[in-house]
């Protein structure tokens, strides 16, 4: 048994970096170049620390994300270090304002880092103090390029390099025939056994979205995510009916109460919550539990420290996404082999910052 004494929260430094995403991640909407992130930093009075990161998206968001977490923060000095509870106040304090968005966002990051500073004073990986173990994870490599040139490419550096059993990459090209192009090139650069994942991040109307499923559905092609609206569940329903392939989505769901309307409404047959627009562990263990409910596989997306600290407790675990944006500051990241990503033997979410990084890329 773990014993983890009781700790307090004295004080969170947030800082903003602008990390560069190289290479750029590529989709139909263009070029992401950057990775605009918010830390937090929890020091607690007894003396562990905590630290977690989230995204911005967009550069214009960062500063008032940061601003946003600081003061979220401020409300939570002198308070026990107990994420569950303090999740749960936040959702009620914050009711009037609405907690989609930013907000979300902002407790994802305090959250984070409050379990991050329990695994480190319990002196275990998060997933250990959660119940679980730290098994090797099934991953799939999260390729950046656009069209076939890169992809193929790509996907074979996957594979060699760290035995990826399965890759996704964005399509959403003007015509279906360089979509289908660019699955064969992939294919033939990965061989029979790789599995093959795509993802149109919601660029398709509800006709086009059937004609490509319809077509990707003769290529062995293994989900198709996000090919509607984020938020159209009555469309992601019906496609899910008409097509053999599974609808893929959910890092666009708001907490787990967004999650459970898009479940109800059988808008996808695979899910993957996003840990930072779940609201943090605490969110993402509630949406586990929601699609364990559903016996609906879930997968994880980007955020590959903390969604390996939480997927070996998922009951219905699926597939973690290996995307690594925060590697350019870290001094130690994720490491791959045969296919799997190895789950920190770390305390707590196991990261471990470069300061000169962090210092270089500060906003
Ligand atoms: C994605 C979205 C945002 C940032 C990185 C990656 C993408 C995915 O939709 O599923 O990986
Ligand atoms: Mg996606």
């Amino acid at each position: 048994m773990t014993a983890v004494p009781p700790l307090t929260i004295r004080s969170f430094r947030i800082r903003a970096v602008d990390a560069p995403l190289d290479p750029p991640l590529c989709n139909s909407l263009g070029r992401i170049t950057r990775a605009p992130l918010v830390i937090a930093e929890l020091q607690t009075a007894e003396g562990p620390r905590g630290s977690a990161y989230v995204f911005a998206y967009t550069p214009a968001a960062l500063l008032p994300l940061a601003a946003l977490a600081h003061n979220l923060a401020e409300g939570l000095v002198g308070r026990p270090c107990a994420p569950q509870p303090l999740w749960q106040e936040q959702q009620e304090r914050l009711r009037l304002l609405g907690t989609e968005g930013l907000v979300t966002m902002a407790i994802a990051v305090l959250d984070m880092a409050m379990w991050d500073a329990l695994g480190q004073a319990a002196g275990v990986p998060l997933a250990v103090l959660l119940g679980g173990t730290t098994d090797p994870l099934p991953a799939y490599a999260s390729l950046r390029g656009w069209g076939p040139a890169m992809l193929e490419a790509e996907a074979a550096a996957a594979v060699a390099a760290w035995g990826a059993r399965a890759v996704k990459f964005k399509l959403g090209h003007p015509r279906l025939e360089e979509d289908l192009d660019t699955v064969r090139a992939v294919r033939a650069a990965v061989g029979p056994d790789v599995e093959i994942m795509v993802d149109y991040n919601q660029a398709l109307s509800r006709p086009e979205a059937l004609r490509r499923g319809l077509a990707l559905q003769r290529q062995d092609v293994r989900w198709i995510e996000e090919p509607l609206h984020a938020t159209d569940d009555e469309g992601l329903a019906e496609l899910s009916q008409r097509l053999a392939i599974p609808v893929q989505g959910g890092e666009n769901w708001w907490g787990p109460a967004g999650m459970a309307r898009s479940l109800a409404a059988r808008a996808v047959r695979l899910c993957m919550p996003d840990v930072m627009k779940m609201g943090g562990i605490t969110g993402f263990l509630r949406a586990a539990a929601i699609a364990a409910a559903h016996r609906i596989p879930m997968s994880s997306h980007i955020f590959i420290e903390a969604s390996a600290q939480c997927l070996p407790v998922v009951p219905t675990r699926h597939w973690l996404e290996h995307l690594d944006l925060a590697a350019p500051l870290l001094a130690e990241t994720i490491a791959l082999r045969d296919g799997c990503a190895l789950v920190p033997d770390r305390p707590g979410l196991g990261l471990r910052w470069d300061e000169a990084a962090l210092a270089r890329y500060a906003a």
